[in-house]
């Protein structure tokens, strides 16, 4: 029997495809994008037109497993669900019992985006349980606390308006490998004449593609939007009538502007005064401008600071009062007034608890001032193994014998290598899910399509076992999937579009608004209090910060005494081909990729006597790893990259996250990945005729 369900394709992705797969004989035999949908349109990604092979992979987890051996050997035995729920409810009780429940530290992130297998029981039991609470500050922490001061949610422009820009500014995203759907847009404003311009540090694909790219130094994004705006005063080209309508806060900077210009941008950012002033030129005669910003440039010591400015340059300009003009980080704040926050439902009791940020987990689990240490975490939807920053230290908490790990996985990844118990989980072909999104305006239900591979569970399934195992009853820890996304819709907003489980079950995604083709902000209009957006915030005052919008200098990056031990800023960015560690143990997708590879300059490999396809490794005070070396042509002198999240495992035992900091930004708390500085050694040369595949830099 052949039929066709409809599906979100569940990554943390800002496309959030909607899909189709088809089923025979209970087999998911092919799936396809959907066509009709006005984002993605029919077309899915080189990693997700292969996510079959990752639920029918051989090395797919179908049964629960303890360990045998020592933490990390990676020996376990096949067990049942109830002794795999039992163990784990006993090693919660008794750290509860003898440590209280701040003793248990639950961690989770985004491998699936889904409201329903994300973001709902998991958070609901440990919160009921008074655990320590998980600040998710992993990915995007500066870039929503400085939007938070400034528009108090990610809003913007409709990213489908950005056809009608005239200038965009693609600015620390490489939307090609991440985002890759909204490049549809701007090419096509491209080919209506617009002028596109890359703002990153990196010769990325998205850059070549552009017709400008300033290739600043890593960490300085906040010097440039300083300059860009202190130009646009020179010029009397700040939309006056659109700032006193709709900000707060802008006398305060326009008298700080005065002391900014192209000069001095250029200086800091280590580019040449003629393309910043260029670029200068064509803002101020451009309307509408429309800037993309990624997370990218966020993740540096100033990156808070950074996204402050850049959003203000776009009020500066008056853009937002345009269709298609303005800045764009994420639409997620367009979902907040539909759905329902799963997490925290009104009528479950959640004792207050301490708070761990997730980001700093190699401090957490190794710090000896802990009160109380971590002994038991429970992981799900991340593999912090790979992904976390200080690798060798949040191995070395993973390891310790007084912490009890359990991991819910599909597969045996950098974590679950260290679990007490491994319980596998169902995949998106195989549960109940419903996803908004971080890059457009629609949301998407997602239908099971195949019975569970192997004895695989949904996460809420093993979450209301193992609150039955707890002995908890509440009500709101056993609602069933059905019911979860019920509460999602809940909202007037959700029923007066009539966005109900039962009408996505027929067509499968619906748009949240009507906003595609209007200019939202023209009259303001933002998410906070007074509708405004924010320029000048004097409360940040309290936490330290700056009122006023600025430039701050990243930690590393910018530390010339740091320098001369460590002198290359390394960038370890998003590859097209994985999605974080997702999909980093498949043959298909490895075969893609390549290997593990840093990306030089060619002077920088010069220097080292480097040639491409040497093995190298790359360290600094934190840690080091191993990898292949490539020269690319167009690299910035003293700035390298490698691609995040291959598995350590693989490799020899460290990734790139052997060197990355545990130092928070500026502001949210976040990590600073891109602001590392390491050294990169010659180990082995290559022999001639060894011919080892050098992953390609960012080619198509
Ligand atoms: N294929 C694929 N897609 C993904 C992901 C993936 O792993 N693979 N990851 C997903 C996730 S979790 C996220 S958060 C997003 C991340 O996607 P992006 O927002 O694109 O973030 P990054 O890949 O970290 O960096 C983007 C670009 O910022 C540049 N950059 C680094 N430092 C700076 C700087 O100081 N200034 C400027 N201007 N640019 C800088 C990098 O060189 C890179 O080209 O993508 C999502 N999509
Ligand atoms: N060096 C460096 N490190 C980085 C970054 C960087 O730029 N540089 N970027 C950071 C960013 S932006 C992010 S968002 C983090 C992301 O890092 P992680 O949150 O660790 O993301 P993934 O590596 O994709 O791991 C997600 C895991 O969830 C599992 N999973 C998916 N769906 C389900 C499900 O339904 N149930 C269960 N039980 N498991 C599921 C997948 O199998 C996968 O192993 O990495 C960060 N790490
Ligand atoms: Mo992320």
């Amino acid at each position: 029997m052949k039929r066709t369900v409809n599906g979100a394709c569940p990554l943390d992705c800002p496309d959030t495809c909607a899909w189709q797969i088809e089923v025979e004989d209970g087999r998911a035999v092919r799936m396809r994008g959907r066509k009709d949908h006005p984002y993605t349109r029919g077309s899915l990604c080189g990693k997700v037109n292969r996510y079959l092979d990752a639920v029918y992979a051989p090395d797919r987890l179908t049964v629960p497993l303890r360990r045998v051996g020592a933490k990390g050997d990676g020996r376990f035995q096949e067990i049942d669900w109830d002794e795999a729920i039992g163990l784990t409810a006993a090693a919660l009780q008794t750290t509860i019992d003898r440590h209280g429940a701040e003793a248990i530290l639950p961690y989770y992130y985004a491998g699936t985006l889904g409201a329903v297998q994300g973001w709902s029981l998991g958070q609901r039991l440990f919160k009921h349980l008074g655990a320590t609470e998980l600040d998710t500050t992993i990915c995007d922490a500066a870039a929503y606390a400085a939007l938070r001061v400034t528009t108090h949610r990610p809003v913007g422009p409709d990213p489908e308006d950005f056809v009608h820009a005239r200038l965009i500014l693609v600015w620390g995203a490489n939307l090609l490998s991440s985002n890759m759907h909204q490049w549809h847009f701007i090419h096509a404003a491209q080919q209506n004449g617009a002028h596109v311009v890359a703002i990153d540090p990196l010769p990325t694909d998205t850059a070549a593609r552009c017709d400008q790219h300033l290739q600043l130094l890593p960490g300085t994004d906040g010097a440039l939007a300083m300059g860009l705006m202190g130009e646009l005063l020179a010029a009397g080209a700040c939309d006056e009538e659109w700032l006193a309508e709709c900000t707060v806060g802008w006398p305060e900077l326009r008298e700080r502007l005065a002391d900014w210009n192209t000069a001095r941008a250029a200086e800091i950012c280590g580019l040449d005064v003629g393309e910043v002033q260029g670029l200068a030129d064509r803002i101020i005669t451009t309307r509408p401008t429309a800037i993309r910003m990624g997370l990218g440039l966020q993740r540096h010591g100033g990156g808070g600071a950074a996204y402050r400015a850049i959003t203000v340059l776009g009020a500066v300009t008056g853009d937002f009062r345009h269709v298609g003009g303005g800045v764009l980080a994420e639409t997620s704040g367009r979902f907040d007034p539909v759905t329902v926050d799963l997490k925290e439902p009104a009528d479950l009791p959640l004792p207050p608890a301490r708070t761990i940020n997730m980001s700093r987990l190699a401090e957490a689990l190794t710090a000896e001032a802990q009160d109380p240490a971590v002994h038991a975490l429970v992981v799900w939807n991340t593999n912090p193994g790979a992904t976390a920053p200080d690798q060798v230290r949040v191995q070395r908490g993973l390891r310790r014998d007084d912490l009890h790990i359990t991991v819910l996985e599909h597969r045996l990844t950098d974590t679950a290598l260290f679990a007490d118990v491994v319980l596998p989980a169902t995949m998106q072909t195989e549960h109940l899910d419903i996803h908004p999104s971080y890059g457009h305006h629609y949301l998407t239900l997602n239908l099971p399509a195949i019975d569970p591979v192997g004895q695989c569970l949904p996460n809420t399934e093993i979450f209301r076992r193992l609150a039955t195992a707890l002995g908890q009853t509440h009500p709101r820890l056993h609602d069933s999937d059905e019911e979860l996304v019920r509460q999602f819709l809940d909202t007037d907003e959700a029923r007066e579009r009539d966005i109900t489980f039962e009408r996505l079950r027929e067509t499968g995604y619906a748009a949240i608004d009507d906003r595609t083709g209007t200019a939202p902000h023209a009259h303001g209009d933002f998410p906070t209090s007074d509708g405004r957006l924010h320029i000048t915030v004097p409360a940040l005052a309290d936490a330290g910060l700056d009122p006023i919008p600025g430039y701050t200098p990243s930690f590393e990056g910018a530390d010339t005494v740091l320098a001369q031990r460590w002198p290359l800023i390394l960038i370890s960015p998003a590859h097209r081909f994985f999605l974080n560690s997702t999909f980093a143990d498949l043959p298909g997708h490895l075969h893609m990729t390549g290997a593990p590879t840093v990306f030089l300059s060619p002077n920088d490999a010069a220097a080292r006597g480097i040639e491409p396809g040497d093995q190298v490794e790359v360290a600094n005070d934190r840690g080091a790893f191993r990898c292949l070396a490539a020269i690319h042509p167009h690299a910035r002198d003293g700035v390298a990259w490698s691609y995040k999240a291959y598995w350590a495992k693989d490799g020899d035992g460290n990734n790139v996250n052997a060197t990355t900091p545990v130092r928070d930004a500026d502001m949210g708390g976040a990590p600073t990945f891109h602001d590392n500085r390491v050294e990169v050694a010659l180990l082995r040369q290559t022999a001639p005729a060894a011919g080892i595949a050098v992953a390609e830099a960012v080619g198509d």
